[in-house]
């Protein structure tokens, strides 16, 4: 017999997906998926970008494994140590965790950028608006008066005061290339990436290997833990994290099942 779940009937109750189900999480992510799909937030690439990430989560155990946290906590401390960190959406992580976004920013300061592979006006401001309907001030990435050097598609075009102006920008779920471009700006770059492997993760200051529906909220949880802190323990705390140590302990864990 198939163990495909049932398709929910209204999509815009969740609460058809049981909570019994051993994988509630994982279809609640898919159904929000599909959902804004249908909304006009999620561009159809956006469900291939989930099943690949759902491949490697499974791999992971669908848990947050402890070099992931420790990479959340050195990402927290970055945003507090930024002057302009700046939080960049696109149609994935608009449908998965719109609330864990605007709750990041308000917990670090930092802008909720929206930036499109597909970019289209219509998907722009379909994400601007839910994001505010989820409680977002202000959304960044309509002026679309800046370019990202080096980049030929649609995701060289951002704000110039929002992420072009960034020192830190968090990208969670990403192509490598505008990963590489920001990298070359001299930007900070947080990337949240469930593979180990990809040229985002492999590229980025501080890679997090994980499901951005758990970690957008730790890294809320570890910044508020750290508000108080000195700036000086804020850059212990990231240069006490090694990046490739973090990518290398993901890798062991998807290859072995390994603890860590
Ligand atoms: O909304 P747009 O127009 O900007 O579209 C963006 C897409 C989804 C098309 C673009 O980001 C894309 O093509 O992504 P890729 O190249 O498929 O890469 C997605 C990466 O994100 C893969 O490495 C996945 O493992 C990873 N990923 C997918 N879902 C999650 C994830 N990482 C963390 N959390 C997730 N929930």
């Amino acid at each position: 017999m198939s163990e495909e779940p049932q398709i929910p009937v209204d999509p815009d109750d969740e609460t058809e997906i049981p909570e019994s189900h051993p994988r509630h999480e994982s279809l609640l992510a898919r159904h929000r998926i599909e959902a804004g799909v249908e909304k006009g937030i999620t561009s159809l690439q956006g469900l291939i970008a989930q099943g690949r990430g759902e491949t490697y989560d499974y791999l992971l155990g669908e848990r947050t494994i402890e070099s992931a946290d420790a990479a959340a906590r050195a990402a927290a401390a970055e945003f507090l140590l930024a002057d302009h960190p700046v939080i960049s959406v696109n149609g994935n992580v608009a449908a998965l965790s719109p609330d864990a976004v605007v709750d990041l920013a308000q917990a670090t300061d930092a802008d909720i950028e929206v930036n499109l592979f597909n970019r289209t006006e219509e998907r722009m401001a379909a994400i601007a608006e839910h994001l505010r309907e989820h409680g977002a001030s202000e959304v960044k990435g309509l002026a679309a008066d800046g370019r990202i050097p080096g980049l030929d598609h649609a995701r060289a075009t951002v704000d110039a005061d929002g992420i072009h102006a960034a020192d830190v920008v968090l990208v969670p779920l990403e192509d490598g290339d505008r990963a590489a471009a920001l990298d070359a700006m001299g930007k900070t770059e947080i990337v949240i990436d469930l593979n180990p492997l990809s040229r985002s993760a492999q590229v980025a200051d501080i890679p997090i290997v994980d499901n951005l529906v758990r970690v957008l909220p730790l890294i809320a949880e570890h910044a508020r833990d750290l508000r108080d802190a000195s700036r000086e323990e804020l850059e212990t705390i990231v240069q006490g994290f090694d990046r490739e140590a973090a990518l290398d302990a993901a890798e062991r864990v998807i290859r072995s099942g390994a603890s860590e």
